[in-house]
């Protein structure tokens, strides 16, 4: 009886100590993991922040270069505007080509006066048509204008008269209603 007893006893304590072992390794082997788990998530957190540094870094090298472009282009406008004066008396026109007008749509210049129309294209309310085009009747002029880019067309407006200004290249729905005017009258 007390043989049985104490065979009951020690497997009992037999049992208690393998669970007990086996919950302590289970629980380590889970508290590892969730160590391993922390590590890799803060490495990758490092690299997204080495990234992130990079693209502003990046950012700011284009932004500088667009900027530097930009007044590469005011500094050559001006100087052909400059060596125009010579010739002349000059009209600096800005327009903008846009879905679906030109803007100002109607220029007004007196015979004899040398145009630099700038033309700024922009394609917004149906983006898939991404350029326009600006023929003048009359003058021979056909430009395209890619869109967010500022065409220059320089002439002379020698022909006294009303002519259509028309967009050449097909832009979306409103393309056929895209028109202005360049009224030249006589000196
Ligand atoms: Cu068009």
């Amino acid at each position: 009886m007390r043989k049985m007893l104490t065979v009951i006893v020690v497997t009992l304590v037999t049992l208690v100590i393998a669970g007990t072992s086996g919950y302590l390794y289970s629980y380590f082997t889970v508290m590892s993991m969730i160590a391993d788990k922390d590590a890799v998530i803060q490495e990758l957190s490092n690299e997204i922040t080495t990234m992130n540094s990079t693209i502003q870094n990046l950012q700011v090298k284009v932004s500088d270069l667009q900027a530097e472009l930009d007044l590469q282009k005011a500094k050559n406008i001006s100087t052909v505007v400059e060596t125009l004066k010579g010739y002349g008396n000059v009209s600096i026109i800005n327009m903008t080509a846009e879905q679906f007008a030109f803007v100002p749509h109607k220029v007004e210049i007196k015979q004899g006066i040398i145009v630099v129309l700038r033309v700024w294209s922009t394609s917004d309310l149906e983006p898939q048509w991404k350029d326009h085009g600006i023929m003048i009747e009359g003058y021979g002029i056909n430009e395209i204008t890619p869109t967010d880019q500022i065409v220059t067309i320089i002439f002379l407006a020698d022909r006294v008269g009303t002519f259509g200004i028309h967009c050449s290249v097909y832009c979306g729905s409103g393309h056929d209603d895209m028109h202005g005017q360049l009224i030249v009258q006589s000196a």
